[in-house]
């Protein structure tokens, strides 16, 4: 120990570089968290500009504002820019801060990987945006990329391919290093059992995408070669089928889906608790079922292409299949009811964010097992019900519990309090507005109305107003999101001044919350040691109420 402490001392003036270079060469988990949320943000504003687009052409029907052509590449570059820009990034960034500090680690495994993770990201979307200034603009075939469609790309197509692996690469240095870090450098006394929620998540989400990001990079590159090196694996016209495309690309597509909801349910699982003053009800079966829905998303792709044709077997395979992932999501959204049961209860923005998931991503998941009914499911198909069911897990889903993160962590961060009242102004502007931009979709969409397609019936005008109305409140309410963590960052505002507590948050539990506030730029230099709750054994830093 002695030898250890005094190894630590002469190694202090081991601070960050100091201007542009600490950014560029970091290795720190906490400055690359940073970074990856930082890029998060920017590419959710490029991707929200561009649905802005599309809710203006979509204001009222007929065409105002935009060519179908560029409509159809604002719609595919929003997806790939908020599924592989803002979503993905955004939990990255949250692992890189929060794991270790979550399992009493002094940093990531791989540092220098998780350096190079990051810096590919911005080179990849440089290459993805540009295509917007080619010849032939960017890519219009949606971004699910299917051939033939998909092949009529012009000058944008190599820079699509090239970009989406790229992307890939990055998601499996960050997986990769994820997996080695929950596996090998969690605190003594820490087992696998007692590591919190949010670890747990991760843990599983890291090997979904180990397994599937090699299964996208493999498709594209079979669409590379069709197109540019006389192959035909999907050209029905050289033997080969497209339907083929569409079983690969959505082996990878359903658990891609999961890769973005996991570590939200572990991020609500750590706020409920909090702020309920309760421990979380059923810990081990919620480990259980997050590890149930990760095995069945490999078991349902084919939901995605009920209209495809398929022999009457595989249709029901995919119909009962699907419906059994609602069990174990049913158990997680129980459980979190069940924290909540006689708790007491306040409402800080964190929570109420936290909340405002599991109303909304409950009805994003009725809306799925809606879908999941094969023979209905060729009415919904392609229409604006899909549009207002995956909006409701990805928006009030996964970016509500990005938001929520951020607000719970940031004081820890920072050491600066956020302002709880334009946090709470920032959350019902927000839950408010995402409803009335994306609840009526689902009557325009039962009705009929065709995704992917500028223009519509004038029978679906009153729906389309309000979700166009709904979605411009909703972006220019992120502002005060964005204004309200650069206070924290900088200390502006009444309570900057304030010394905050190591446990920011009275109800919280955890090892983040027993190192100061903000957290040292190396944490854990000596690892702490967790007992039986998997809370820290010795001295203040023990909880006072955890239980
Ligand atoms: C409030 C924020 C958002 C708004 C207003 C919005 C709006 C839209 C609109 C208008 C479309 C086009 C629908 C169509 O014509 O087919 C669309 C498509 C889509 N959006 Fe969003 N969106 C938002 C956030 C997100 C987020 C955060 C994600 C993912 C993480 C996302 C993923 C998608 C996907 C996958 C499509 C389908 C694209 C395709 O058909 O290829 N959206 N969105
Ligand atoms: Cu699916």
């Amino acid at each position: 120990m002695a030898h250890a402490h005094a190894h630590h001392d002469d190694h202090d003036h081991h601070g960050p570089d100091k201007g542009i270079m600490r950014w560029i060469k970091t290795t720190n988990h906490k400055d690359l968290g940073t970074l990856y949320l930082f890029f998060a943000f920017t590419m959710f504003f490029i991707g929200g500009l561009m649905s802005l687009v599309i809710r203006a052409e979509l204001f009222q029907p007929g065409l105002q504002f935009v060519h179908p052509e560029f409509f159809n590449q604002m719609t595919t570059m929003h997806a790939l820019v908020m599924i592989f820009g803002g979503v993905m990034p955004g939990f990255v960034g949250l692992a890189n801060w929060m794991v270790p500090m979550m399992i009493g680690a002094s940093d990531l495994a791989l540092p220098r990987v998780n350096n190079w993770g990051f810096w590919i990201l911005p080179f990849a979307f440089s290459l993805l945006l540009s295509t917007l200034f080619l010849a032939g603009g960017a890519p219009a075939g949606g971004w699910t990329m299917y051939p033939p469609l998909v092949l009529q790309t012009g000058d944008a197509f190599p820079f699509l391919i090239f970009a989406v692996h790229l992307m890939g690469i990055s998601s499996i240095t960050g997986a990769i290093n994820v997996v080695v870090t929950i596996l090998n450098m969690r605190a003594p006394g820490m087992t696998l059992l007692k590591m919190p929620l949010f670890v747990w998540t991760w843990l599983i989400t890291a090997y979904l995408l180990i397994a599937v990001m090699p299964v996208l990079a493999g498709a594209v590159t079979m669409l590379l070669t069709d197109k540019y090196f006389a192959t035909s694996f999907f050209t029905a016209s050289g033997g080969g089928d497209p339907v083929m495309f569409q079983h690969i690309f959505w082996f990878f597509g359903h658990p891609e889906v999961y890769i973005m909801i996991l570590p939200a349910f572990g991020i609500v699982s750590t706020i409920i608790p909090t702020f309920a003053r309760k421990r979380l009800f059923g810990y081990d079966s919620m480990v259980y079922a997050t590890a149930s829905i990760a095995f069945l998303s490999f078991i349902v792709w084919a939901h995605h292409m009920f209209t495809v044709g398929m022999p009457l077997s595989g249709e029901l395979f995919f119909m009962f299949a699907t419906m059994l992932i609602a069990v174990p999501t049913g158990v997680k959204v129980f459980n979190w009811v069940a924290t909540m049961w006689k708790g007491s209860m306040t409402f800080e923005t964190p929570m109420l964010f936290a909340l405002a998931f599991v109303f909304l991503f409950t009805i994003g998941g009725f809306s799925g097992l809606m879908l999941a009914l094969t023979p209905v499911d060729f009415q919904y198909h392609d229409t604006y019900f899909v549009v207002a069911h995956f909006h409701y897990v990805l928006v009030p889903g996964a970016v509500f519990s990005i938001i929520a993160a951020v607000y719970y962590w940031i004081p820890k961060w920072t050491g600066h309090m956020y302002s709880e009242f334009w946090g709470k102004t920032h959350f019902w502007l927000s839950a408010i507005f995402i409803n009335v931009t994306f609840f009526p979709q689902h009557f325009s969409g039962l009705a009929g109305m065709q995704r992917r397609v500028p223009d519509y019936a004038v029978q679906f005008t009153d729906l389309n107003v309000w979700s166009s109305v709904g979605a411009f409140v909703f972006f220019f309410a992120q502002f005060i999101f964005i204004f309200n963590m650069l206070a924290s960052c900088f200390g502006w505002g009444k309570r900057a001044s304030e010394k905050l507590p190591d446990r920011v948050w009275e109800g919280a539990t955890g090892l983040e919350w027993t190192v100061p506030s903000p957290a040292p730029y190396h944490t854990f230099e000596e690892p702490p040691t967790v007992g039986d709750d998997g809370e820290p054994v010795t001295g203040a830093a023990r909880p006072a109420a955890a239980h």
